[in-house]
């Protein structure tokens, strides 16, 4: 059971520190120079789900443990890595290569951070004109590289082996690619997804490169973040890109508009709503406490506005976290203590505990999630309705608000101390599928 992560990759200088400042609250160093980053830095980034509370007239009473729930908003945490830059060559040890990959173990899903205006070339050095769309497949093909690399140095000893002990295709890819996050579910969809069938000992290159392609499928969604969307040669290489890739992988986004407002905003020189359009001035609220703004930084804003906001409707950053969020299939789970109030039994802390699970997990696999003593005297568990559930059941957003029944009190923090997003893994454990 681990915290999700979602890490942000690309070549140097495409945004990716300044996209984990937009939408986090780390501080990690931004500069126009390739290689600003070296060590991986980590913040925490709020998502919104529709949350039960309102749907059961509870809005007022909302009290979520971790981030915050505005009129059935809820905003839930999870965890975003901010990597070096990947330079071509990576996979054969260039730039910090090597680093890279392996802070990329720890990742769940990839966002994919594009410079596509042009103004940095391969290797992340400030130029004009470049042409991002090779950036895309570039970087798939850095890590099937790496991987596959790997693979192939060690091959006839990999099928010696397994002749050997007889193992299966899978105990196999398993044993070779576990270092990687793979888990023998993920090995499995793997081998479907790539439909090789024949025996390990007669795969060419080709059929491994097969499957290494189909394991970076599996392994690692991506999205693609084309950021930058305020600079003026953005749009023309968009309309390329979104002619050529699947447009749900692909989100548009400016870090830098969205670092500049939420700035603003905590200044308090601007009221903004993250995710909109919806930024307002002193003009707009004459009573409230806003301070005024000087011609300059009224001329910035509505630069943002004309450039960003208005164009593209938001600055796309918490777009592109719900996309990535959707690629993994994660599903809101509620554990509470009473099915009416939703509340402790001092009648506080409704709807406390939302924890993102993985798609797949059990009615009993939550119950350990949320508290191993839950599982350990573990009775039952019902949901909306009084309704019985059973504990092999999956969780769905049928059932996702839960009161465990148990066979003795269980530590009174034991009903909530679900931390922030997390999961049975289906990429962390080997669980039942
Ligand atoms: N105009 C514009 N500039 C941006 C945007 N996002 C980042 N930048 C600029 O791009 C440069 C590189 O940004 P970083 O966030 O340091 O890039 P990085 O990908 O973390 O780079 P490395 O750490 O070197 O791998 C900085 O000058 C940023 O201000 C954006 O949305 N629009
Ligand atoms: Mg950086």
């Amino acid at each position: 059971m681990k915290d999700v992560i979602i890490a942000c990759v690309g070549k140097p200088s495409a945004g990716k520190s300044s996209f984990l400042n937009a939408v986090t609250d780390a501080t990690a160093k931004v500069g126009n120079y390739p290689f600003t980053t070296i060590k991986p830095n980590n913040g925490i980034a709020y998502f919104p789900i529709e949350c039960p509370c309102k749907r059961f007239g509870k809005s007022h009473l909302c009290a979520p443990r971790y981030g915050r729930c505005i009129d059935g908003k809820r905003f839930v945490p999870i965890q975003i890595l901010d990597v070096a830059g990947l330079v071509p060559g990576a996979s054969e040890g260039q730039g910090l290569g090597n680093q890279f990959l392996d802070d990329l173990r720890h990742a769940n899903a990839l966002i994919h951070v594009v410079d596509v205006s042009g103004t940095t070339d391969a290797n992340g050095k400030e130029t004009i004109g470049y042409d991002p769309i090779g950036d895309i497949e570039w970087l798939r093909g850095e890590i099937h590289s790496w991987i596959y690399g790997n693979l192939n140095k060690k091959w006839g000893q990999i099928v010696r082996r397994h002749l050997a002990i007889k193992a299966s295709t899978a105990e196999t890819l398993h044993t070779q690619l576990s270092g990687y996050g793979a888990t023998l579910v993920i090995v499995q969809r793997t081998l479907d997804r790539s439909g090789v069938k024949d025996a390990m000992d007669t795969w060419e290159k080709e059929t491994i490169k097969k499957v290494v392609d189909a394991f970076l499928d599996e392994r690692f969604p991506t999205i693609i973040a084309l950021n930058k969307i305020d600079l003026p040669d953005s749009d023309k290489n968009i309309s390329k890109i979104m002619r050529k890739y699947d447009q749900n992988k692909i989100v548009l986004s400016s870090a830098l508009a969205e670092t500049f407002l939420r700035k603003l905003a905590k200044q308090k020189f601007i009221n903004y709503e993250e995710g909109t359009d919806n930024v307002q001035t002193k003009e707009d609220l004459p009573d409230s406490d806003l301070k005024s703004l000087d011609d300059k930084l009224q001329g910035r804003i509505e630069k943002v506005q004309d450039l960003v906001l208005y164009r593209y409707g938001s600055t796309g950053v918490q777009d592109v976290i719900l996309k990535a969020v959707e690629v993994l299939g994660l599903v809101p789970a509620f554990p509470v203590k009473s099915l009416s109030t939703f509340a402790n039994a001092n009648g506080k802390g409704v709807f406390r505990d939302c924890v993102m699970i993985w798609p797949g997990t059990t009615v009993l696999e939550f119950a350990d999630i949320v508290h191993p003593e839950i599982a350990k005297h573990y009775l039952g568990a019902e949901t909306i309705g009084n309704r019985k559930i059973g504990e092999d059941d999956i969780i769905t957003s049928e059932n996702n608000i839960i009161c465990f029944k148990t066979s003795q009190a269980t530590h009174s923090s034991a009903t909530g101390t679900a931390s922030t997003t997390t999961g049975s893994s289906n990429q962390s454990s080997n669980s039942k599928k």
